[in-house]
């Protein structure tokens, strides 16, 4: 009885402080308009010059750039990474010269034959996915960036680089190790604990490189270690955020969306949309319904003891905010928009988003105070608004650039945001900001004042990385080009119908009434453009969806898998709406560990709300 109060009080301060942000929101000036928008997409566009500039000239062929002294720091291998990761966003920009020149500078230059020990993760989303995107752009006529003296430099830095870290993959489980040495391969004191975006956000650049190399190998370590880790969820299809690759044992039993774990999900469904494989989507669908039942407190996501479901931080994580984006790709709008604003509230509230808000106390997290210059929220604002074409997107829009100009800008490029409640700016750059954050900003006002560019425009549909690099469905990459998919754009020009007359002859044909709901709800006109006509759901995904009779935990082995397709697979319970008894409180059998009081100026209960895990906070890992 007392959890059950608490839980509701809990959901009560979390809905009441959610509208009063939600007001706070309704009060902004006047909606960007399209001459504001131009002049805003180049505003982002001098902020990047800004960055850019700042780095190569007080930085560049160090990795990254201290913007507040204006000097350079090696912070990952060594090897010019700003200048990597911004190799797309150069393309994107149009800006011919610069993009040659860096690609030159990298092909003459760049050698990973270097005694360093690098992550696993990092060096592929910054590294090898800036090296493929740029190499994609720079050998194809159709980008408008060929660059005629290109002979595939940079696809051989990214094999060479690619072989290089193989040696982590040899593990028991399939699961890499988080670090290895160029040189020497897994040192033999290496720590055995990685975490699951760690080991499991590999499939896209291993892929693209495999199918530009013909050598199957990397995608095939790729994928082995994502079903390393999906063979060890837990019964309710969740995973935890750090894993022994050896034993295959979780050391850290929290499952969440966001620090840890996050683009885990993302690779599910983008390497089926890449690829067309269609065991990522398959894993995808059970993740991500698993992740909505037992994660998202509407329009909030928690994280939860991965074989309980008990909560042990009700914390919102800046990580956290790409999940929106994601959920436009997969088509789920709804709750997308919802969440969106949410997370956009706690922007509002300090002018950044802290790496963690807690929503019991509905304060900054101790110990994660700071705004690494993140990308996330941007990234899922761009989504919305290509989904939506809601104005609101680009007003937000102008929010990030007005706080990134008047609190981070610093002499030589945009600082770190040491403490979001002071405002107080720290000497880094990460490289993301101008592979990921500037470019989901100039996209975002592109796209209101003509999306005339690569990505909205061009001549292939785009996966983006978690990077953010430029993946494209090209035939050499994409064997999903004969499907439908949620782009639309592999339809053949003349058979593309409108999302609604789709649905209706679906609705006529088949029992949906077993189909999972993709389809159902979109307010979309932007990202959806047709499917194919004449397929069911099923058909098109070939697979359809059984709920079971059963629906208690005891009986969910016995439930899956059920095959109902000629072509795979499955699905288990999906227990809508039920919970498991502890998730309805903060208890459980251990012991807890902290517990937050009560008493914040939004929290009128003094109820103590305890967390509990085997960790504090500020011995947990973070992905970047
Ligand atoms: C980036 O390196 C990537 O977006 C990654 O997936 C998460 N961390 C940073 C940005 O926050």
């Amino acid at each position: 009885m007392e959890s059950n109060i608490r839980w509701l009080v809990f959901a009560i301060l979390i809905s009441l402080t959610f509208s009063s942000f939600v007001l706070d929101h309704g009060a902004l000036a006047e909606s960007v308009k399209p001459d504001e928008a131009k002049q805003l997409r180049d505003e982002v566009r001098g902020m990047f010059y800004h960055a850019f500039d700042g780095y190569m000239n007080n930085a560049f062929p160090l990795d990254e750039l201290r913007p507040l002294s204006c000097q350079g720091e090696d912070t990952l291998g060594g090897y010019a990474l700003t200048l990597i990761d911004s190799l797309d966003t150069l393309a994107l920009l149009g800006d011919r010269e610069r993009f040659t020149s860096s690609v030159e500078w990298i092909g003459k230059n760049l050698q990973f034959n270097i005694n360093k020990t690098v992550s696993v993760f990092e060096t592929t989303i910054r590294v090898l996915g800036g090296l493929l995107s740029a190499h994609l752009i720079a050998s194809d006529y159709a980008t408008g960036m060929r660059i005629p003296s290109y002979n595939n430099e940079l696809l051989v830095l990214a094999e060479d680089l690619t072989r290089r870290m193989l040696p982590a993959f040899d593990t028991p489980t399939g699961i890499p190790f988080g670090s290895v040495n160029l040189m020497y391969g897994v040192d033999k004191h290496e720590s055995k604990i990685t975490s699951t975006a760690g080991g499991g956000t590999l499939s896209l650049e291993f892929g693209v490189l495999s199918r530009l190399t013909n050598d199957p190998v990397f995608e095939q370590v790729a994928k082995n270690a994502v079903r390393g880790l999906w063979a060890r969820r837990s019964n309710l299809d969740l995973v935890g955020a750090h894993i022994n690759v050896f034993t295959g044992e979780w050391t850290q039993k929290d499952a969440g969306i966001g620090t840890s774990i996050d683009s885990f999900y993302e690779y599910l469904l983008k390497a089926y949309i890449l690829f067309g494989d269609e065991e990522y989507l398959y894993i995808f669908q059970e993740a991500y319904r698993s992740a909505m039942q037992y994660l998202h407190k509407d329009p909030w996501y928690v994280e939860v003891n991965m074989d309980s479901a008990a909560i042990v931080w009700p914390v919102f994580n800046s990580l956290q905010a790409f999940w929106p984006g994601l959920q436009v790709l997969a088509g789920d709008v709804d709750p997308a928009i919802r969440t969106h604003t949410a997370f956009f509230s706690v922007w509002k509230r300090y002018g950044f988003t802290p790496e963690g808000f807690n929503l019991a106390t509905l304060s900054v997290q101790y110990g994660q105070k700071s705004y690494p210059l993140r990308p996330e929220l941007i990234e899922s604002t761009y989504w919305l608004y290509k989904a939506t074409r809601d104005p609101r997107y680009l007003d937000a829009g102008r929010d990030f650039v007005a706080s990134l100009q008047y609190g981070a800008k610093c002499p030589c490029g945009y600082c770190h945001i040491t403490d979001v409640e002071l405002h107080k700016q720290e000497d880094h750059m990460e490289s993301f900001f101008l592979a990921e954050t500037v470019k989901y900003l100039w996209l975002l006002f592109d796209l209101a004042v003509d999306s005339d560019n690569l990505v909205d425009n061009g001549p292939y549909k785009y996966i983006f990385s978690t990077e953010g690099h430029l993946l494209p469905l090209t035939p050499q990459i994409s064997l999903a080009r004969e499907r439908c998919s949620y782009f639309g754009g592999y339809c053949p020009s003349n058979s593309t119908k409108l999302e609604q007359e789709v649905l209706e002859e679906e609705s006529n044909n088949d029992d949906r009434s077993n189909i999972y709901p993709y389809h159902e709800s979109f307010p979309i006109t932007g990202l959806i453009k047709g499917l194919c006509p004449g397929l069911t759901h099923a058909q098109k995904y070939g697979l359809s969806y059984v709920l079971p009779e059963k629906t208690d935990r005891e009986d969910v082995d016995e439930a899956k898998p059920v095959v109902t397709s000629s072509s795979i697979v499955l699905i288990t319970d999906q227990r809508v709406g039920k919970k498991p008894q502890e998730e309805e409180g903060f208890t459980s059998q251990s012991e807890p560990i902290m517990t937050i009081s009560g008493g914040s100026s939004n929290d009128q209960t003094g109820q103590e709300l305890t967390l509990l895990e085997s960790e504090t906070d500020d011995q947990r890992l973070y992905s970047s």
